[in-house]
């Protein structure tokens, strides 16, 4: 990415952040406390980085070749996908994962909390675009805390008197030493639906490993995940609420080649997408008035063998 310039912010901000504009005017915050580091893109409210002190490797893998530009999701990181996830519903001209993850967001709160994270309320900006693509009235806020955990609450208040429906998810890319030797756990007896063999539904039988592309909606379940990674001797444990649906993709190389964001080299082996998500029939309809939470907890521990 170009060099980022410090800027000063109109609003109060705790001592551990500090606000970024790189050459094309977007922004960014940097984390850095006694527990962790971190890096967020004020566009889309997506965590590009987050790395405990204890950890040696970053928990996110962030391509290389992602594009820091007005309207593009970055490839890597936490991108938010909502108020759709995948293709819209209805018109297909509207982009995959909807606006949230391009759209710009607003910082309205930061503060350190007593465990020694560091608290950012962040809210999405209702820009013309936006109002085009969801014309109901709401109010869409990730409360994020940067500690030795990383915890995201993405919050939908419908603001209306109709209800309207979300599909949504935290579309995390998780780093890993290489994509054939983890294993993941947490999915046993679950049924998916295989992108790659049209959609079809299957169970899952036993941990999840990889050896080809994989692109598949888990439905139904709240269970944590816990990826094991032997190459960087550590566990990533993935706990979450308020999501019904685990969604997990890697493109594998002839697909990752394609993306024209994630480099022609072998980068792509070194990412799991693991995601906490509502798709299919786990989208949410939100009542007026009321408040649905999706919520995540990541938590890094040394793998005991
Ligand atoms: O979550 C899996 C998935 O929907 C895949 O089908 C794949 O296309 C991926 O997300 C990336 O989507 P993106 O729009 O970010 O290129």
């Amino acid at each position: 990415m170009s060099s980022l310039h410090l800027v000063e912010k109109d609003i109060q901000l705790d001592p551990h952040v500090s606000l970024y504009l790189d050459a094309n005017g977007l922004k960014f915050l940097d984390i850095d406390n006694d527990l962790a580091t971190a890096r967020i893109a004020m566009q889309g409210a997506h965590v590009m980085s987050w790395q405990p002190r204890h950890e040696a490797e970053p928990v996110f893998w962030l391509s290389d070749h992602a594009r820091y530009v007005h309207g593009r999701s970055i490839r890597g990181g936490v991108p938010i996908c909502w108020p759709w996830f995948g293709a819209h519903p209805t018109d297909s001209t509207l982009c995959p994962h909807g606006f949230a993850r391009v759209m710009p967001w607003d910082l309205i709160e930061s503060s350190t909390l007593e465990n020694g994270a560091t608290r950012l309320v962040l809210q999405i900006i209702n820009t013309p675009v936006a109002q085009k693509q969801l014309s109901y009235p709401y109010t869409l806020t990730l409360t994020i805390d940067v500690g030795d955990t990383l915890k995201m609450a993405l919050s939908t208040t419908n603001r209306g008197n109709q209800p309207f429906m979300i599909g949504e998810a935290l579309h995390t890319y998780f780093n890993v030493s290489d994509v054939e030797q983890i294993a993941l756990s947490g999915l046993d007896g679950v049924e998916y639906s295989d992108k790659v063999l049209n959609y079809d539904r299957y169970t899952q039988q036993g941990m999840v490993r990889f050896n080809g592309e994989f692109d598949r909606v888990y439905v139904n379940t709240r269970d944590v995940c816990v990826i094991e990674d032997p190459g960087f001797n550590r566990i990533i444990r993935i706990a979450k609420s308020g999501s019904n649906s685990t969604v997990i993709w890697t493109p594998w190389e002839e697909k990752a080649h394609q993306l024209g964001d994630m480099g022609n080299d072998d980068s792509w082996r070194r990412m799991i997408c693991i995601e906490s998500a509502n798709a299919l029939e786990n989208m949410v309809m939100i009542p007026p008035n009321q408040t649905h939470t999706l919520e995540i907890e990541y938590e890094t521990q040394p793998l005991e063998r």
